[in-house]
């Protein structure tokens, strides 16, 4: 194989044309076989691969900075810069990530895995270089997704001003993870009908019949091309960026032709090139959307339809019901449609859903401003993608206690995809806004009464809940809760385990049968249960708190700070995430490295003088 010869980036310029086009079905071949095994974001880096190779051909990384927005399409760019020998171990425990990563090589120039970061990462190395009176080449590669989030479209407004040196490829799939959204995304389309149009009147009718994946299969023909190609009226004229585009991003000859032409050029240039998401495997390719991550399977055979109910579909499924009922409800997602359980949704209330793009600021605000307009919007949003919108929770929300449902899914560590996503900071951040409350379901019909609850008592309510399975419950269930209550799911005489959503399990596990080990279903993080905790505390017990989040400023915190306000001496451990970043792995392990699986807790009770047997039976 040509890429067992590929050590780094100066072995793609030794080979020949025919060479690299070899190259790039060898890379494609091994980025199916690998994510066959590991899992990953398959379509999103087979629609790289021509793009990829073409840049290490083109361009001197490490010197020049190569940076790859979101991270998720850069596999072949793993594959290229000496990583072959561990491509195996993609996403696994110790492995390498599924992201760029800068302390993982020096070719990554950053550690991503969020959006729309690459652009003020670029300017802020073009300001770097220039003070310093470097030469090196600064190259951003971009998604049309990555593209619709404020933090991207703010820098490259301050680029264009600065005039700041560097090329900047939108890599144009149409795609988000659902089809892309958003003006910008419109205007892409139709500039891609115009070029079309363009060239059917310049060759002839016959022309438009092979709308051409080749547009520049000569090289001279793309040298007349890129001529043409430079728009004068294009959204980023404005901008005083150099607009070129679009072209074929899957003509490996045209890219490295363009590329080369491109790279001295002053100024901040965008070459608009145009992919398909899944390139080259024909699975992928019909459906995107499935294939833009997907766990191991079998390269010859979709992967089985379904992975079993989720936290995610329960959501979905109770909001459909709620908005059946309540004209107000008004769902918004920031690109996650699927993910967040909202297909279906979407479907049946297409006027009172939202997806905004990657903008997860802008999904938070126009959730206040739909609550202002006396709407009850639902904000579903990701643990880790949350961190986005803090100040749009506290200055847009929470102030005048508007009405916004946060539906926060992927609460806790989420797994292969590692530290870039855990949801694990959710709890601290929250905790501290007022008027914010906050609550953890124990199952599908608890995440219903608490959504009820939520409509009923108003204000801002954020829910939680893991990236994992959920038993499935009938329609039309809808429980009702207690608000402010915790629930005594077993009764202990020495120990009282507080745990909420995924630690639940852990702690029923750990306690088993044994009767000096309670275990308390903690769903209102805040506010607590103050009553049940002093009841607990004055009847002795010991409390033990187990959380799949940061340790720091997290449930068990707000614990001790409430013991303190009631002036109440307990004996507490505290068991929840270290101070320091998870890697990425299988979300069991980590738990139980992290000690917060049922071992780390059945070690907690040890320290007690609480042995209890493996089965949880009294050794
Ligand atoms: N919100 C933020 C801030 N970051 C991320 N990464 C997401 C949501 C989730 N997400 C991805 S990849 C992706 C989203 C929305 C779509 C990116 O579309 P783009 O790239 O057009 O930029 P493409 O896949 O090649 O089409 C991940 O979490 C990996
Ligand atoms: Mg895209």
């Amino acid at each position: 194989m040509l890429l067992d010869r590929i050590q780094g980036p100066e072995d793609v310029k030794r080979l020949s044309g025919e060479e690299l086009l070899q190259l790039v079905e060898e890379l494609r071949s091994e980025i199916i076989r690998v994510t066959a095994r590991t899992g990953g974001h398959l379509a999103s880096s087979l629609g790289a691969v021509e793009l990829i190779v073409a840049l290490h051909r083109v361009f001197h990384s490490p010197k020049d900075r190569v940076l790859f927005d979101v991270g998720h399409q850069a596999y072949a760019h793993k594959l290229l810069t000496g990583r072959r020998d561990r491509f195996e171990t993609l996403r696994q425990e110790g492995g390498i990530a599924g992201f760029t990563k800068v302390s993982e090589s020096p070719h990554d120039a950053i550690t991503v895995g969020h959006a729309s970061t690459s652009l003020a990462n670029a300017l802020g190395m073009a300001l770097a270089r220039d003070v310093r009176g470097e030469d090196h080449k600064i190259v951003v590669v971009i998604g049309d997704g990555a593209l619709t989030g404020g933090m991207a479209l703010a820098a490259l407004n301050k680029i264009g001003e600065l005039g700041k040196d560097m090329l900047i490829i939108l890599n144009d799939n149409e795609m988000s993870i659902s089809p892309n959204v958003g003006a910008l995304n419109r205007y892409f389309r139709s500039l891609q009908v115009q070029r079309w149009l363009q060239d059917a009147e310049e060759r002839g009718k016959r022309v438009l019949e092979k709308i051409s994946p080749r547009l520049y299969e000569l090289a001279d023909r793309a040298k007349e091309a890129a001529k043409l190609l430079v728009h004068q009226e294009n959204p980023f004229y404005a901008w005083r960026i150099r607009y070129v585009g679009p072209v074929d991003g899957h003509d490996l000859k045209g890219l490295i032709y363009l590329l080369d032409h491109l790279k001295d050029l002053k100024g901040p240039t965008l070459l608009h090139i145009v992919t398909k998401k899944g390139h080259g495997y024909k699975l992928a390719e019909e459906d995107p959307v499935k294939w833009h991550g997907v766990g191991p399977f079998d390269p010859k055979a979709p992967p089985k339809s379904g992975k079993g109910y989720t936290w995610s579909l329960a959501f979905g499924d109770a909001l459909i019901e709620l908005a059946e009922k309540d004209e107000r409800i008004f769902a918004i997602t920031p690109a996650m449609r699927e993910g967040s359980g909202l297909t279906e949704y979407a479907e049946r209330f297409p006027d009172r859903y939202v997806d905004v793009g990657i903008a997860e600021d802008v999904a938070v605000t126009t959730g206040a401003g739909l609550a202002l307009a006396g709407m009850r919007p639902v904000v579903a949003i990701y643990s880790t993608f949350l961190q986005r919108a803090v100040d749009q929770v506290i200055h847009d929300v929470a102030i005048e206690n508007l009405n916004v449902i946060f539906a926060i899914d992927r609460a806790g560590l989420v797994g292969a995809d590692g530290p870039t996503h855990h949801g694990v900071f959710d709890l601290a951040i929250l905790r501290a806004v007022p008027n914010l409350k906050i609550l953890a379901p124990k199952d599908a019909a608890e995440l219903r009464a608490m959504l009820k609850a939520a409509l009923e008592v108003g204000g801002p309510v954020a829910i939680r809940y893991p990236r994992a399975k959920v038993a499935p419950v009938a329609p039309g269930t809808w429980p009702e809760i207690a608000w402010g209550t915790w629930e005594v799911l077993k009764e202990g005489s020495e120990v009282m385990i507080l745990a909420f959503g995924k630690t639940l399990e852990y702690a029923l596990s750990a306690a088993g049968e044994d009767p000096r080990v309670g275990v308390v279903n903690a769903r209102f993080i805040k506010p607590l249960d103050e009553a049940m905790l002093e009841r607990l505390v004055r009847e002795g017990k010991k409390i033990l708190t187990v959380e799949d989040h940061q340790l720091a400023g997290g449930f068990g915190s707000a614990v001790l700070e409430a013991l303190e306000k009631m002036g109440l001496g307990a004996e507490v451990k505290r068991l929840g995430l270290p101070d320091r970043f998870t890697e990425q792995g299988k979300i069991e392990s980590l738990h139980e490295k992290a000690g917060i699986g049922p071992e780390g807790i059945r070690r907690a009770l040890a320290e007690w003088g609480l042995a209890l047997a493996p089965t949880g039976r009294t050794a």
